[in-house]
């Protein structure tokens, strides 16, 4: 490894550290403002801002999360106390990372399908978001699974996006978090699932050599494979590790510093479960965490539900989640751990 790598696998590492996963907290101002609004908050600057100091300065949750995904608008705001949310989640040893992709996008002459922009300028943007203190950043590609769909030619244009934003990443000094997501929505078989994941992750990784990006200094978010959830399909928990894992082992190199694992829309108990199924099994060369969006903090968000007064249960319901999550990277989450107080 040169040295440029040496430094982006020491930042990679620790966002995969052992009992440690990453906060994805980096929903746009749209998507945000849906969450919200399913609970009856409103989306104003101050409520957004003031949900994700609730979640950040939860006592202790640097003992479970080693990185923390932040949207433009985030990373630029302030705690209560003026410090901004980097400097704030670097004392906590929190790493912010940022999200730079600018949205998947309707694929031209492909119904159905997506492709991920925000490549233009991506450089420079890079390089301010360095400076205002993002170590690590992240691009979600979104494979939609139907009728004759995926595309060769989406896999080939998400996957030449990501490693196009890769290269930038590590050009800059940050490390690239390459999260190619097939989505979980529709009614297919997990059979199927494991058969598109498997093309996404040969396509990307493909990609991903071609444009010279090091393993060693990015970090992959899939997702798990699972039935779509209007399959009627059930599969076990041991199942979903079972072909998760042995999908990843034919298309991921060793070298890949770490996988973390986007949650898609499964159940808080059910993210957890398959995590630590994961851990359980064994034989993976790379660590095996969580990088999720909603199965961290959904529960948090309807408990805090924008009133001050419920600050606290809050954070008890952030850092239940957290700590579950950080048992599963060790195998050893319970079921009692749901109960258990914090
Ligand atoms: C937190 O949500 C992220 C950003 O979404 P938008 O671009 O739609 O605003 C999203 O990319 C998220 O990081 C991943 O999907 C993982 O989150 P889940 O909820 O799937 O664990």
């Amino acid at each position: 490894m040169d040295d440029k790598t040496k430094e982006l696998n020491a930042i990679a590492t620790a966002m995969v550290a052992p009992g440690k996963g990453i906060l994805a907290a980096d929903e746009s101002s749209p998507t945000i403002g849906k969450r919200f609004a399913a609970l009856g908050i409103e989306s104003t600057e101050e409520n957004r801002r003031s949900y994700r100091e609730m979640f950040f300065s939860a006592e202790g949750i640097q003992e479970y999360v080693s990185g923390t995904i932040l949207y433009d608008e985030t990373i630029r705001q302030s705690a209560s106390d003026g410090t901004t949310f980097p400097e704030y989640l670097k004392k906590l040893n929190i790493i912010p990372g940022i999200k730079v992709d600018t949205g998947a996008k309707d694929l031209a002459g492909h119904p159905g399908e997506k492709v991920t922009e925000g490549l233009d300028g991506l450089r420079e943007r890079l390089a301010e978001y360095y400076e205002l203190g993002a170590r690590f950043a992240k691009w979600r590609a979104v494979i939609t699974i139907g009728d004759g769909i995926p595309s060769d030619y989406c896999l080939e244009a998400n996957a030449h996006a990501l490693a196009r934003y890769g290269a930038l990443c590590q050009e800059a000094g940050i490390v690239p978090i390459i999260e190619p997501e097939v989505l979980m929505d529709a009614d297919n078989t997990m059979e199927t699932c494991y058969a598109v994941t498997d093309k996404t992750l040969h396509t990307v990784f493909g990609a991903l050599y071609r444009a010279g990006v090091k393993f060693e200094g990015m970090v992959l978010k899939p997702n798990m494979v699972v039935p779509g959830k209007k399959s009627g399909q059930k599969a076990t928990v041991r199942q979903v590790a079972e072909l998760t894992l042995e999908v990843l082992k034919k298309n991921v190199p060793a070298s890949v510093a770490g996988i973390a694992f986007l949650s898609g829309g499964q159940s808080d108990q059910e993210a957890s479960a398959h995590l630590n199924e994961l851990n359980k099994l064994g034989g993976a060369p790379w660590p095996l965490t969580y990088s999720y969006g909603r199965a961290l903090q959904t529960a948090a968000m309807e408990t805090w539900a924008g009133k001050p007064e419920n600050r606290a249960a809050g954070q008890a319901a952030a850092l239940l989640r957290a700590r579950a999550n950080s048992a599963a990277t060790y195998g050893k989450y319970s079921e009692q751990l749901e109960t258990a107080g914090v």
